[in-house]
């Protein structure tokens, strides 16, 4: 890092300590939730008539690419303990639990020709148990765990997947529909296409760096529309609900105040947020994506750029999908221009040209790539308001993971109460926050982290059959936060 850098560094670490946690109430109608999704919680992996997904293949194939050789067999047996679950939520007086549906639990095969009763009557329960306890479903369809007959038929590159997709978003509109008024239609779907599709470090694990994660969100984006046109003309006049996607992604503070950091900085946030949000929020790819991959591209000798163009009509058809916007923040990175990568092998991270990193001061979890910097929470926020024309807002997820050494999770408390202050003072700001979700209600299986990152508010005993949950420090204060709509111990009016 350069002088000039280091000086800015500090700035940043002198005006953060001076940070004092917000002492404003939360509006009353502000709604707090908590999170999980299908495979990291439900187990049950084959039970009941199940299909096979992605992840099963994915961690029964490549054992070691995740910690302990883990994997979502049994997880935390929520297909068996959702009771237990909503009894959870229902202690921390949350509004609303954001949970993904198993898409192979429901069509098994991935098409909606055989649909898997026993799988929708699990869905059926625990939206009941939900409602019966005044807690609001929040669903997100897709969470990474796509049925693998389909990923055989080329996965999210086919576009065999993007009618799959719109007709499983139908048939969920359909079974659920009349108790659910928040949809998601994707949860992070950069995650499964850059490290899916490109890197290949997830499942399916297919590398194809630099065009097969373009090809994927290309569908992704394309299958989101086609959702929520199934919504809009289908069923939003009888079942009143919202529907949206989330996407993830980290603060990128410029290294220094020099011109080429500001435009590193902006540069990353719209080829992670941009990069699915411009379509949907705005209209097309980011202009600054479409130029840089096209440059590359033809430099490399392809004919045409690696980035897929959309058609007019396909532009005005994705453009406004949304009913509000959904992101799940947990992090931030100093961004510095650099040198362009000399032509050669396609890549996304040469097309994107930033170099980005961590500081060794900031505050660390025992998920290596997450540090503590809850300014970067307001910042992100502002950021998102003026780059979309200031929409309704939900963070889908916010969190921190520990080791399991300890129930008295404090480094959590002091999280949560320093993003959820920089998301109050956000809305200051003028921000349209209307919800904030805490990942994750429990324990659970933290991808190729297996059960090592632990994310919960509730622990989860992975070692004991009946995968028992005690509470952690964390959900005492949580608990508090939602109820009294207040960080602090007493609010200002
Ligand atoms: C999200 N990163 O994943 C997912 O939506 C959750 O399923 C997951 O458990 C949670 O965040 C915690 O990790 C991410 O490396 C995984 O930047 C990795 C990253 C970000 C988000």
């Amino acid at each position: 890092m350069s002088l000039r850098g280091f000086i800015f560094c500090c700035l940043i670490a002198i005006s953060i300590a001076q940070d004092e946690t917000n002492n404003k109430f939360f509006p009353e109608d502000f709604l707090f939730g908590a999170a999980t999704a299908s495979y990291q919680v439900e187990g049950a992996w084959d039970e009941d008539g199940k299909g096979e997904n992605i992840w099963d293949r994915f961690t029964h194939s490549y054992p070691e690419l995740i910690a302990n050789n883990d994997t979502g067999d049994v997880a935390c047996d929520s297909y068996h303990k959702y009771k237990e679950d909503v009894a959870m939520l229902k202690e921390l007086g949350v509004d609303f639990y954001r949970f993904s549906l198993s898409w192979s639990r429901i069509l098994p095969t991935g098409f909606v020709n055989k649909v898997n009763l026993p799988g929708v009557t699990y869905y059926k329960n625990l939206i009941k148990e939900l409602k019966d306890n005044g807690i609001e479903p929040l669903i997100t369809m897709y969470h990474w765990d796509l049925p693998q007959p389909l990923q055989d038929l080329g996965g999210w590159t086919s576009e065999v997947v993007v009618e799959a997709f719109a007709e499983y978003a139908r048939l969920n509109f359909e079974l659920f529909g009349d108790n659910v008024k928040y949809w998601l239609t994707f949860n992070e779907p950069k995650q499964t296409c850059l490290l899916g599709y490109g890197q290949g470090m997830f499942a399916p694990g297919i590398a194809s760096p630099g065009i097969g994660e373009y090809i994927c969100t290309h569908h992704v984006i394309e299958a989101h529309a086609r959702a929520w046109h199934i919504y809009d003309q289908e069923f939003r006049t009888t079942q009143n609900g919202q529907v949206s996607i989330t996407i993830d992604t980290s603060w990128f503070e410029p290294a220094t105040d020099s011109e080429e950091d500001a435009a590193a900085a902006e540069r990353s946030l719209q080829f992670t947020y941009g990069w699915y949000a411009n379509a949907i929020y705005n209209s097309d790819y980011p202009e600054i994506m479409k130029t840089r991959i096209a440059e590359r591209s033809l430099a490399e000798g392809f004919n045409q750029s690696r980035l897929p163009a959309f058609t007019d009509e396909e532009i005005s058809y994705i453009s406004g999908t949304f009913d509000f916007m959904g992101v799940n923040i947990y992090t931030s990175f100093i961004a510095e221009a650099m040198d362009e990568v000399p032509i050669g092998e396609p890549n996304y991270n040469y097309d994107l040209g930033v170099k980005s990193y961590q500081l060794d001061d900031w505050e660390s979890c025992a998920a290596s790539w997450l540090k503590v910097t809850p300014w970067g929470m307001r910042k992100i926020l502002n950021w998102l308001k003026k780059t979309y024309n200031n929409p309704k807002i939900i963070i889908t997820e916010n969190g921190i993971a520990d080791d399991g050494s300890t129930l008295e999770d404090d480094q959590r408390v002091r999280y949560y109460r320093d993003y959820l202050s920089n998301v109050r003072s956000a809305m200051e700001d003028g921000v349209n926050v209307i919800g904030y979700t805490a990942w994750s209600l429990m324990d659970n299986f933290e991808w190729l982290g297996g059960y090592t990152q632990k994310f919960g508010l509730f622990q989860v005993d992975f070692d004991n059959i009946n995968r028992t949950r005690t509470p952690k420090s964390s959900v005492a204060y949580y608990k508090k936060v939602v109820e009294t709509h207040c960080l602090v111990d007493t609010c200002e009016a």
